[in-house]
């Protein structure tokens, strides 16, 4: 994200697209005890230890034949203006159940959306799309991850940051079902 103050969805959009479509961070915990650590990289490594073992932690609605897993908010520059959730959703149920949206205290606007691929003059350009809802099939499981389908989280009135935990009320149709989530914070995708 550039320091303008005047940037528009469209390019806040694409440049949050090509951040969530980084992979590289891939493997990149498996080396990190092979080299001398710090007491500060040491306290990471265990913090982020922690988040592994927190996002494990499944959230089973009372109501809801729904399990999630290994939710996680994007932690992004302070400048960024928008983020995105991701988590693994499993419809436990006998019917399709649907991600229609989400509300958090730290945002005015929470859509479900899709990435879109396209190729112009031999370039991949990374998009994304709001759509309705995501399907969940029965017994199916519905994964939100980094270039893929995601939660967008807009308009933020409060910047999440590395080690909080944000509230998030995902809502299900049919009907408009919520499910309460505190999830973390984090800068890369937690293995
Ligand atoms: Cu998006």
């Amino acid at each position: 994200m550039r320091a303008q103050p005047s940037l528009t969805y469209e390019r806040v959009a694409s440049e949050t697209s090509s951040f969530c479509g980084r992979s590289g961070h891939r493997g990149a915990k498996a080396g990190a005890f092979a080299y001398a650590v710090t007491a500060y990289e040491i306290t990471q490594i265990i913090l982020s230890l922690l988040y592994v073992c927190s996002l494990s932690v499944t959230a089973l609605a009372d109501d809801l034949p729904i399990k999630v897993e290994h939710a996680w908010v994007q932690a992004l520059p302070p400048v960024a203006e928008a983020t995105a959730a991701y988590m693994k959703i499993r419809n436990l149920g006998q019917a399709p159940l649907k991600l229609i949206g989400a509300s958090s205290p730290i945002a005015t606007r929470i859509e479900p959306m899709i990435t879109t691929k396209q190729v112009r003059n031999g370039q991949e350009i990374l998009g994304m799309e709001a759509v309705a809802e995501l399907e969940i099939p029965p017994g199916g499981t519905l994964e939100l991850k980094p270039g893929g389908n995601h939660l967008m989280i807009m308009g933020l009135t409060s910047h999440p940051k590395e080690g909080e935990r944000v509230k998030l009320t995902v809502r299900f149709a049919p009907g408009d079902q919520r499910l309460d989530l505190e999830i973390p914070v984090v800068r890369q995708e937690p293995k």
